[in-house]
């Protein structure tokens, strides 16, 4: 089992050992005020639900689905319980000592996805006009629950209580975002879904999947099998995706609400793809895989005519296997000194009009953003792609190196994902001690609390609500140069990711950073019980300090 392995103790001991500590908690543990992200609203009403044995769960048309999850994955394991599951019909009133899931009419105040939570001392009713807004109703249930519920192993001796409240919620963004870069450190498949359940606890709803770089090409491309074949070993290190593996993964995602945004990096950042092909570059060869991290000159060659074959080849294969409206095309850190010494590039330059090779990188992000048009996609590009001139009106900006690329984006009429580095870097140190894990110090600092106080609508947009209204939300990444192991990816992305999911879930005026660190000593115990490896305010790893 994959918790087992990632806690790195020898089973199931300490889990039990864990559970008991919880249950001396669970008093306080199951509070409204330790909700993360914090709900829009809640009413707090006396008196309490208790989760028994016999509690039916009634479900609306369309909602059979999410049922079985919140039954059978999210209450079973520890309480035991099978709860009964029935269908209800659409005007009945369901009997007392019932959950209830139903769908209603959509209503301006909990938009899309959004959702409301009703308890009393006899039922729990969770509506919303989408199922989305259900499955996110159901992680704000089992953060009711004292926190055991997130243990993995049955418990006898905990009241499974719920306190009564009156939840409206809906999400701030509809981007809410993390970004995993797989190329430089791999994460295999169980990884990835461990990583996708932890976004959802968040109501996180878009993985953003950098699967190739330099350092490694990860997916599986049926056309070109050497990009895995070769792209994906440095020596003896790597691993990739097959096709099944990725679909399996998306409809793991698309079942938690979450969309997966494919990003394939080009025309930089390309060296591994070039170790397999080497005829994609603008000079010779051979290539190999990078072992060291940085920025490489050999890039893909945007003059030839195979090059762009090789990238629509691809992206076609991309879009196969994920259904996602935007597909990521990267376009960062491309250096151009090849392109500026090729003859076949300055050929190219005059064939085509172009001054230069900025224009030139601007050509061929137009290229492969048109491609994408004709395919019913739009295309995301980090915010170098600005600086080619004009950009299809698919392009969404993803807005990196500052937030100009955001305000830029917006201006220039593209949407935009803010994910600064000054804030959204959760490959950065935490601390500036000397064996907290990251990115070299000078970098600098960023702490929870520095995520937590970041802001996705840039001042410079204030008062332009149609540019503001470009602003799709944020994103966190974890870039991996310094993340070798799992237990080192939960603790640069926790608690970042729990502040972060505050940031685009909860309402602006609602944000205080004393109240979400007081929230987060009990979202500490939850992921104590699911057995990520935080890091907790003394700079240590969650687990090892037991509770
Ligand atoms: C810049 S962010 C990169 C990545 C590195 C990262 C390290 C971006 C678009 N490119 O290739 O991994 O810095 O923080």
């Amino acid at each position: 089992m994959v918790y087992d392995k990632i806690a790195g103790f020898s089973g199931q001991s300490i889990f039990i050992f864990l559970g008991l500590m919880q249950s001396f908690h669970s008093q306080t543990s199951g509070s409204p005020e330790a909700l993360i992200p914090k709900p829009l609203s809640i009413e707090k009403n006396e008196g309490i639900f208790t989760l028994q044995a016999d509690t039916v769960l009634y479900v609306g048309e369309g909602l059979g689905a999410i049922g079985e999850r919140l039954a059978n994955d999210y209450l079973k394991p520890t309480t035991g319980f099978a709860l009964p599951i029935k269908e209800l019909s659409a005007a009945a009133t369901p009997p007392d000592n019932t959950i209830t899931l139903r769908l209603q009419d959509p209503s301006p105040e909990l938009g899309d996805e959004g959702y409301t939570l009703n308890i009393t001392p006899t039922r729990v009713t969770l509506t919303a006009a989408n199922p989305a807004g259900i499955f996110y109703a159901c992680q704000t249930l089992r953060q009711l629950l004292p926190t055991s519920i997130f243990s993995r192993v049955p418990l006898n001796d905990v009241a499974w209580t719920l306190p009564c409240v009156s939840i409206k919620d809906r999400p701030r963004f509809v981007w809410r975002g993390m970004h995993l870069d797989v190329a430089r450190h791999f994460f295999d498949k169980e990884a990835i879904k461990r990583f996708l359940d932890l976004m959802a606890l968040h109501k996180l709803n878009r993985f953003h999947w950098h699967l190739t770089d330099d350092q490694g090409w990860r997916i599986e491309i049926l056309k070109y099998p050497k990009l895995t074949q070769i792209g994906a070993w440095r020596g003896e290190y790597g691993g990739y995706y097959s096709q099944e593996d990725l679909r399996e993964i998306v409809d793991y995602a698309k079942k938690r609400y979450i969309t997966i945004v494919p990003e394939i990096d080009v025309p930089g950042h390309t060296l591994a793809a070039l170790a397999a092909y080497p005829n994609l570059a603008c000079t010779e060869g051979p290539f190999k895989v990078a072992e060291t991290w940085g920025i490489f000159q050999d890039v893909l060659c945007p003059c030839k005519e195979e090059t762009f074959t090789f990238v629509k080849d691809v992206l076609t294969e991309v879009m196969g296997i994920f259904p996602s409206p935007y597909i990521h095309i990267g376009g960062d850190e491309c250096p151009t000194s090849r392109w500026e010494a090729s003859p076949l590039c300055k050929d190219f330059l005059k064939a085509n009009g172009l001054d230069d090779v900025t224009a030139l990188h601007g050509y061929f992000t137009r290229s492969v953003g048109n491609f994408l048009k004709s395919k019913g996609r739009s295309f995301i590009g980090w915010d170098e792609i600005l600086e080619g001139g004009d950009l299809p009106d698919n392009a969404v900006i993803m807005s990196w190196r500052s937030t100009e690329g955001g305000i830029e984006g917006a201006r220039r009429g593209h949407n935009v994902i803010m994910s600064p580095v000054s804030h959204c870097y959760f490959d950065f140190r935490q601390a500036a001690t000397p064996d907290e894990p990251g990115a070299p110090l000078d970098w600098g600092i960023t702490d929870v609390e520095k995520v937590y106080s970041y802001e996705p609508i840039p001042e410079e947009l204030e008062g332009h609500p149609e540019q503001v209204a470009r602003i799709l939300g944020a994103q966190g990444n974890l870039w991996t140069e310094r993340i070798p192991t799992l237990e080192t990816l939960d603790y640069m992305a926790l608690p970042r990711m729990s502040a972060l999911a505050e940031v685009v879930w909860s309402a602006r005026e609602s944000r205080d950073w004393t109240s979400f660190s007081q929230r987060l000593q009990n979202h500490y115990q939850r992921l104590n019980h699911l057995g990520f490896h935080y890091r907790s305010s003394n700079g240590r790893p969650g687990l090892r300090l037991g509770l």
